[in-house]
């Protein structure tokens, strides 16, 4: 399923481009007036390769959602440790929509509240930088990216700023070796500047970091240097399972040297993940990807507000594709 937002002046207008972008088959799951602007209309289509369908079709103008749709999702939202602000917040638009799925409620809020910037397959606008606490799940994530840009036959340059911690390198090199890759290590923020000039031709540009204590000022201030040596992309690499008070501190401290964006790791090892909505939330970062297994050949999951939703329900998820997988045999014989 894809969701996409459409802002028009009036109604009439806004349904006019969700037939023209996703065709009659869109299902409308959301409105709403933004004073003085107009309306925006949030529609969904399914796609093939992710087949959740609603149990029962949305439809535009239908009656307010029933009460056990804001009751699972508030119920889903408490179970994630999420703070009353924003389950508050996430409940009242989903309270404004007319859906009739859980999923598609969550995913429709998830949207409306948060900002996704997946990663590109392709060139990077600029060198990604991961940053993030020590243990994150950085290099991982920098083994997951090579890896894709590879199979992709994507000329990549890997940095590595992790000199000092024993047994750091061994652990990236170890990766690039597996993948034919040149791995460059660089000591300072000077060096970094010419690793990036030697790996100018690379579409992706992807750079390690040792991982950071957000609340300790040297360890910032040293990393600041680093993401300030160049034109890069400082991305925070944050790993499900945190209390959401120090995630949203941890995220802060990190907006604080230019990360905006948030790549969420270790979803397979926790089932609370108040704590990452709490980080992009407080520190103002879009989710783009995710880390759901320790196997660098999995790869990472681009983030859009269905498949997050679909991390947060997993049960929903299952249910709403076994659904879709009872209908099939169905819709094919007509
Ligand atoms: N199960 C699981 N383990 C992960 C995930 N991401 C990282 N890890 C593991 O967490 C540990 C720390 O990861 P690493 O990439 O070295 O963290 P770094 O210190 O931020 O570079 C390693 O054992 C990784 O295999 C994930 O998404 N799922
Ligand atoms: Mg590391």
């Amino acid at each position: 399923m894809r969701l996409k937002s459409f802002h028009a002046k009036t109604m009439a207008e806004a349904m006019r481009q969700v037939r023209e972008v996703l065709g009659e088959d869109a299902i409308i799951v959301a409105t709403r007036e933004e004073e003085g602007v107009g309306v925006r209309v949030t529609a969904a289509v399914e796609e093939d390769a992710s087949p959740t369908v609603a149990a029962t079709p949305l439809r535009f103008g239908g009656e307010p959602p029933g009460p056990n749709i804001l009751d699972q999702v508030a119920e889903v939202l408490a179970r994630h440790g999420l703070n009353e602000d924003l389950s508050g917040e996430l409940l009242e638009s989903i309270g404004d929509l007319d859906a009739r799925d859980p999923l598609m409620a969550l995913s429709a809020a998830l949207d409306a509240s948060f900002g996704f910037q997946p990663l590109p397959e392709g060139r990077f606008a600029k060198p990604v930088m991961l940053v993030g606490p020590p243990g994150a799940g950085k290099t991982l994530a920098v083994a997951k990216l090579m890896t894709r840009a590879a199979l992709r036959k994507c000329p990549v340059g890997i940095i590595s700023t992790d000199t000092a911690r024993a047994g750091a390198m061994e652990q990236l090199s170890a990766f690039t070796r597996l993948l034919k890759q040149r791995l460059i290590t660089v000591e300072d923020a000077p060096a970094l500047a010419d690793a990036l000039d030697v790996q100018k031709g690379a579409e992706q540009v992807l750079i390690d970091t040792a991982g950071r204590n957000p609340y300790d000022a040297a360890d910032m201030r040293d990393l600041r240097d680093l993401a300030f040596a160049a034109d890069v992309e400082p991305v925070l690499v944050l790993p499900a399972g945190m209390d959401p008070m120090d995630a949203a501190e941890t995220a802060i401290a990190f907006r604080d040297i230019g990360v905006r964006r948030l790549l969420v790791t270790r979803l397979d090892m926790s089932r609370r993940f108040g704590g990452l909505l709490a980080a992009a939330r407080a520190a103002d970062l879009n989710f783009c990807d995710a880390s759901l297994t320790p196997k660098v050949a999995d790869g990472l999951t681009p983030l859009t507000p269905t498949a997050l939703a679909r991390v947060l329900m997993p049960e929903a998820a299952k249910q709403a594709s076994d659904t879709a997988q009872a209908r099939r045999p169905m819709q094919t014989g007509t």
